[in-house]
């Protein structure tokens, strides 16, 4: 946490100019795209904030490329995310959760492409339960006069030049990485600016909360089984049992999985064969942010970033957190990876 007591209070318009600036050579443009991201996201808390007497809760008729229905306000947050990063001609390409196929925005010449979950969390949207909107971004591969490739929206997450999240909880706060640790902004609603309230954030070493849909019990492996019942056993030395805590909305999961530390886990299941979180928009930047704190994320073996996309909307299962949860949780699924699936 940021002593605040002999510091001035520092907006994310200043930080990002301040962190620009350490890099003669850079551009600006990324920092732009960051403000951009930012403007977009006041508009959308503002939005959250007064949901309930603006008849912009409830569905919106239609459903998404997952089948899920859609509410109102993920359109709300995909145009103004989408229309947010149309204003400067930077981003070329969106990926979002809300479109099938890939948005080539008006800048052809744009350098970066952006995915997006505009707001994660739906089923939280309509019982004023935290939710959040998440975003990756990366460099285009291809050459500006030989048009966008698919390789450049299928880039394995270690090529994320930034990563971050927005969470409207009980206050709005941004969290964003461009691989130089992972900084914090809570938004002051009464001058409308985020303020920075940690700086270079590190996730516990070890935590004591495990976080995961146990109504799907039944239809885990059996590692993950034996894990949960592990967190659930009494022991003193290792601070067990450990709490369970599940808020359903991913961004609010492990926004505080990094401040407490423990474990987020999304597996799969006979329910989900390869888990039900996207890779692109919601495991890959949430895992550059947790690595950047000093965390871990993976697939229940190896590490998310190092996973190839072959769909801009795949799916995979992860493990989330504290550097010895994760690999608790993976010597369990190592050790029962070859049983049969039994209570
Ligand atoms: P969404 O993007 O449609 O909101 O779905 C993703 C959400 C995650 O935020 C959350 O972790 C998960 O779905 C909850 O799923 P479940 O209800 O199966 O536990
Ligand atoms: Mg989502």
């Amino acid at each position: 946490m940021v002593d605040r007591r002999n510091k001035r209070v520092i907006t994310l318009e200043e930080y990002i100019i301040q962190a620009q600036n350490k890099f003669p050579g850079a551009t600006g443009e990324l920092s732009q795209l960051l403000r951009d991201i930012g403007l977009a996201a006041k508009i959308i808390s503002r939005e959250v904030n007064k949901a309930g007497i603006t008849n912009i809760l409830g569905e919106d008729g239609s459903t998404n490329v997952h089948g899920e229905t859609v509410k109102k306000l993920d359109l709300f947050a995909d145009k103004q995310l989408i229309s947010s990063l149309n204003r400067s001609n930077i981003t070329c390409m969106v990926i979002s959760e809300e479109n099938d196929g890939i948005v080539e925005l008006d800048n052809e010449g744009g350098k970066y492409i952006v995915y997006l979950d505009p707001l994660d969390g739906s089923s939280n949207i309509d019982v004023n339960v935290s939710i959040g909107s998440i975003f990756s971004i990366y460099m285009r591969q291809s050459d500006i006069d030989e048009g966008l490739s698919k390789a450049d929206a299928l880039q394995p997450g270690l090529k994320q030049v930034a990563a971050g999240y927005v969470l409207y909880g009980s206050s709005t706060l941004m969290a964003y990485t461009t691989g130089l640790g992972v900084s914090v902004f809570t938004l002051d609603p009464s001058i409308g600016e985020f303020i920075l309230s940690d700086d270079d954030i590190k996730i516990p070493e070890t935590g004591t909360i495990y976080s995961v849909n146990e109504g799907s019990y039944n239809s885990w492996d059996l590692g993950l089984k034996k894990y949960i019942k592990y967190c659930q056993v009494e022991d003193p030395q290792t601070n067990r049992p450990y709490k369970a805590r599940y808020i359903g909305s991913m961004v609010a999961d492990v926004h505080r999985t990094l401040i407490t530390g423990g474990i987020f886990i999304y597996p799969h299941s006979s329910q989900y064969p390869s888990g039900k979180l996207r890779l692109m928009y919601e495991c890959n930047p949430l895992s550059f942010l947790i690595e950047q704190a000093g965390g871990m994320a993976i697939d229940g073996e190896g590490r998310i970033l190092e996973i190839k996309p072959n769909a801009i909307h795949q799916r995979t299962p992860i493990y989330i957190g504290s550097r010895q949860n994760v690999l608790k949780v993976r010597e369990f699924i190592r050790e029962y990876s070859e049983k049969p699936i039994q209570a």
